[in-house]
C-alpha cells in the first residue's frame, strides 16, 4: 500500500522573488509551508534568463525587497540596474539570510493539482510523487514559459541554437562566429549589443520594431545610494501608492496642452533620466492617440539621429503600435549597434522566416548561414506557467478549459471553483505593468494575511464568488479599453502565441488603486469570497 502523501499547510510553487518572500512570511506566522521549483537553484526567472546583457530594466534600489529594513540597508547594488548574476546572488543571499532552504525542494516539477472536495485540500502531483496541502499557491511568474516558434526545419540546423530564457549555465562564447538573432523585444534589445561586440558577424531578424529608451546604466554612485537609503521608507511608500509601483513623478498635464517646445523639453529631460519614467512625461500618453504620437515621434527622431544609414534607421522606427502599448524597452547602445560594420538588420515582417536549414535560415528567398542562432522570442506571458499545470478545481473543472477564451479571476489572485488556490501576480492584477517587486510584495502580504486570518478563525476554505469574479473581469477589461494598450499585438494581449485568445491580461488601473481595492476587500470580511 502506498504511503500517505506528504502534507503541508501551504504548498508554494516557484522559488523566485514571490515564492521566497511568501515562504518567509508564512513561516514567521507559524504555518508549515513547503516550496518547490523545477530549477536546480532558487531564482525563478533570474535563474533561467542568463543570456548576455540580461539585467533588470527597473532600477535595483526599487527592484529589491522592501520587507526587511536591515536587508535593505546592508545590501549594496553595484550598478544602477543590476545584471542577472547580481540579482541571482541577491536571491541566494535572501534564501540563506532567512534560512529558507530547509523548506525548499528543487528540481521538482508540478504537473497537476486537484482539489479534493471531501478532504478540503489540494492533491498536487510532482515528478517526485504526490503531496497534499490545504493552501496551494502558484508563484510561477508571468514570464517563465519560453515561446520558441515552431519554425520548420529547426531540427535540421547543424549549428547551435539557444532560447534566451533557457541559456546554458556556463555561457556561450560567440567569438569568431556568424550569429543570427530572432526577436527585438526587451530581451533582444539587451542581448544584441553584447553579441555584436563578440561575434564576427551578427544578423538581426526583426518582425516588429520597438521603442527603446536608454538606461544610462552605470556603477552605483555611493553618495546617491546613501541618499536613497536615508529615505528608503518614504520611497517604498511612494512606490506602493503610485500607479506604476515605482517612484518617478507622474505628470498631471496633457501632452497637447503645452507648447511643442515645452513638450520636447520634457521628453528630452525624461529621455536623459532613462527608463520607464518616459511614459509618465504626460498623463495622456497611453490614452490619447495624438498625445502618444508626439512621444513616438520624439523617439523615432532619436533613432534617426543615432543610426547613420537612413534606410536602417527607418526600418528600426516603430509605426505599428502606440508607444508603450508593447512593453517599452530599455537599452544600452541598442540603436548605435546598427552602426557597427559587423551588424545587419533584416526585415522579416514582409518576408517572414520560411524555414530553418542545415546552414541557417531562409527569408525572402535568401539563405543566411550561421554558426549559432539565438531566439529572443519571448514568453507565453501571464497564463503560460499557470496553464502548464493541469489544475482541476471543484467537480474536476479544468483551469485550462475555464480559461480557454481568456482568464477569469477575482483580483487576479483567485478563481471561482478553485478554492484555496492563489495565483501570485496572475492575470487580472497589475504585475507586468508595474515594478514587479512592488506588486509581488503586495500580493505576498495579502495572501499571507488572508491565510493567516482564516487559519486563526479556524476556517479552512476561501473561494471567489461568481459575481465578484464577473465584476472583476469586467473592470480589468474596462480599464484596459480606456487606454491605447489593446491596439498592440503584444504579449499583454496574448497576441504573440498562435491560438492564444486575445484578451488584455494585466489590470491597468494602477498599483495604488489596486492595492486599496485588495485591502478594502480584506477589511470588509473578504468581500466577494465565500469563506467556510
Ligand atoms: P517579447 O517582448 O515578446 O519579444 C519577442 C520578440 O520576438 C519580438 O520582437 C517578436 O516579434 C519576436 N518574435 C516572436 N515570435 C516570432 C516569430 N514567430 N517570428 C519572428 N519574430 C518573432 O519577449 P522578450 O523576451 O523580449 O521580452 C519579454 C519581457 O521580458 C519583457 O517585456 C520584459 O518584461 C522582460 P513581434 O513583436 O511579435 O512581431
Amino acid at each position: 500500500m502506498a504511503a500517505n502523501p506528504e502534507h503541508h499547510d501551504v504548498l508554494v510553487v516557484g522559488a523566485g522573488f514571490s515564492g521566497l518572500y511568501l515562504l518567509h512570511r508564512l513561516r514567521q506566522r507559524g504555518l508549515q509551508a513547503h516550496l518547490v521549483d523545477r530549477a536546480p537553484s532558487v531564482g525563478g526567472t533570474w535563474y533561467w534568463n542568463r543570456y548576455p546583457g540580461c539585467r533588470c530594466d527597473v532600477e535595483s534600489m526599487t527592484y529589491s525587497y522592501s520587507f526587511d529594513e536591515e536587508l535593505e540597508q546592508e545590501w549594496s547594488w553595484s550598478a544602477r540596474y543590476a545584471d542577472q548574476p547580481e540579482i541571482l546572488r541577491y536571491l541566494n543571499h535572501v534564501a540563506d539570510r532567512f534560512d529558507l532552504r530547509r523548506d525548499i525542494q528543487l528540481e521538482t516539477s508540478v504537473t497537476a493539482a486537484r482539489w479534493d472536495e471531501d478532504a478540503s485540500l489540494w492533491r498536487v502531483t510532482t515528478n517526485h510523487g504526490e503531496v497534499t496541502a490545504r493552501w496551494f499557491v502558484m508563484a510561477t511568474g508571468c514570464l517563465s514559459v519560453p515561446n520558441t516558434p515552431r519554425f520548420p526545419g529547426l531540427d535540421r540546423f547543424a549549428g547551435a541554437w539557444y532560447h534566451t530564457a533557457a541559456w546554458p549555465e556556463d555561457g556561450v562564447d560567440f567569438t569568431g562566429q556568424r550569429v543570427g538573432v530572432v526577436g527585438t523585444g526587451s530581451t533582444g534589445i539587451q542581448t544584441i549589443p553584447q553579441v555584436a561586440a563578440q561575434a564576427e558577424h551578427l544578423t538581426v531578424f526583426q518582425r516588429t520594431p520597438n521603442f527603446s529608451i536608454p538606461a544610462w546604466n552605470g556603477p552605483m554612485d555611493p553618495a546617491a545610494e546613501a541618499a536613497r537609503k536615508a529615505i528608503y521608507r518614504e520611497t517604498r511608500a511612494t512606490a506602493r501608492r503610485g500607479p506604476t509601483g515605482d517612484i518617478w513623478p507622474e505628470s498631471t498635464s496633457t501632452a497637447l496642452a503645452v507648447s511643442a517646445e515645452e513638450r520636447e523639453a520634457e521628453y528630452e529631460r525624461r529621455w536623459h533620466e532613462g527608463s520607464f519614467s518616459f511614459l509618465s512625461a504626460f498623463h495622456d500618453i497611453t490614452t490619447d492617440e495624438a498625445a502618444n504620437e508626439t512621444a513616438a515621434e520624439f523617439v523615432r527622431n532619436k533613432i534617426r539621429a543615432t543610426v547613420t544609414d537612413p534606410a536602417v534607421a527607418e526600418l528600426l522606427c516603430p509605426y505599428e503600435h502606440p508607444l508603450g502599448t508593447k512593453r517599452l524597452c530599455v537599452d544600452t547602445d541598442y540603436y548605435a549597434t546598427y552602426n557597427r560594420p559587423n551588424v545587419t538588420l533584416v526585415d522579416i515582417k514582409h518576408a517572414p522566416i520560411e524555414e530553418i536549414t542545415e546552414a541557417g535560415l531562409i527569408t525572402g528567398g535568401t539563405e543566411y548561414a550561421f554558426d549559432s542562432l539565438i531566439f529572443a522570442t519571448g514568453f507565453d506571458g501571464m497564463t503560460g506557467a499557470l496553464l502548464a499545470v493541469d489544475i482541476r478545481g471543484r467537480n474536476d473543472q479544468s483551469l485550462r478549459d475555464l480559461w480557454a477564451e481568456g482568464p477569469h479571476s477575482y483580483l487576479g489572485l483567485t478563481v471561482h471553483g478553485f478554492p484555496n488556490l492563489f495565483t501570485m501576480t496572475g492575470p487580472g492584477s497589475p504585475s507586468v505593468l508595474s515594478n514587479m517587486m512592488t506588486s509581488i510584495e503586495q500580493h505576498v502580504e495579502w495572501v499571507d494575511e488572508c491565510i493567516g486570518h482564516l487559519s486563526e478563525q479556524g476556517q479552512t476554505t476561501i473561494e471567489a464568488t461568481p459575481d465578484a469574479q464577473a465584476d472583476w473581469d469586467q473592470q480589468v477589461h474596462d480599464e484596459a479599453y480606456a487606454t491605447l494598450y489593446p491596439r498592440a499585438a503584444s504579449w499583454y494581449m496574448g497576441a504573440n502565441i498562435p491560438g492564444k485568445p486575445r484578451v488584455f491580461l494585466p489590470y491597468i488601473g494602477g498599483v495604488g488603486k489596486y492595492t486599496e481595492i485588495c485591502a478594502d476587500v480584506a477589511a470588509d470580511g473578504y468581500r466577494g469570497f465565500v469563506v467556510a
